[in-house]
């Protein structure tokens, strides 16, 4: 059986406009969600690098689009050793202006710009946190992405908070509000719960746009 983790993985650069995204053809994963959902925790756990991207209490820090090189590997006894390059990028989160309305026009303006307009995005996780799968702003962030044709891999985080039957429940909400090609996935970045699935979906989106 195969097994997969993410290596190498170093903060790259920071964009706010289209002409500072990074050149070249490198595959790319965006992280999207409420601020405070859980997004750069899910960035440290995934690259397994506790302080790669910052962690904060205090939600809607982030302001920029940040980027970070990695590579995805994928490892199997008889087939051997594949590694893709990617960028993990970290949009700013949505649905909290804690710095006033001007602000939050700004974040919704270059997220949105990223989403329509960069040519190596092959598939964005939209992440909802597990325990509230319902919420009206995170609607509107799926069906704005939706009708855009953004692909999307919808992650319910925090999934540690939750009982068995619990996130089992929610994860079915989730796939009824928020249908995309895959199913929604349940990660912990407290325990790396969840981590295979996820990296086996990851692998195979950029799989299949590399060259
Ligand atoms: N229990 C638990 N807490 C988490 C998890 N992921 C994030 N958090 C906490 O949620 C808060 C916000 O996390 P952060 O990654 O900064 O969210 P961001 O604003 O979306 O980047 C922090 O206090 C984290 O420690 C998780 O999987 N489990
Ligand atoms: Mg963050």
């Amino acid at each position: 059986m195969a097994s997969y983790d993410i290596i190498k993985a170093a903060y790259a650069t920071t964009a706010v406009r289209r002409d500072q995204y990074p050149e070249g053809n490198v595959p790319e994963v965006a992280f999207l969600g409420r601020s405070n959902v859980g997004k750069s925790s899910l960035i440290n756990s995934l690259c397994n690098h506790r302080g790669l991207a910052r962690v904060s209490g205090a939600p809607g820090k982030t302001q920029t689009i940040n980027y970070f090189s990695a590579a995805l590997r994928r490892r199997d006894e008889e087939e051997g050793e594949q590694r893709l390059p990617f960028y993990l990028v970290d949009l700013p989160g949505y649905g909290f202006a804690k710095t006033g309305g001007r602000n939050r026009d700004m974040w919704s303006a270059f997220i949105g710009e990223y989403v329509t307009q960069s040519p190596n995005l092959c598939v964005l996780c939209l992440l909802v946190d597990l325990r509230h799968p319902g919420l009206a702003i995170d609607q509107q962030a799926y069906d704005w992405l939706a009708s855009a044709g953004v692909p999307l891999q919808i992650v319910g985080t925090k999934a540690d908070k939750l009982k068995a039957n619990e996130k089992n429940r929610n994860l079915a909400q989730l796939n009824k509000l928020f249908p995309s090609d895959r199913p929604a996935l349940a990660y912990s970045s407290l325990k790396r719960d969840g981590f295979g699935p996820l990296a086996k979906n990851l692998f195979e989106r950029v799989l299949a746009v590399s060259r």
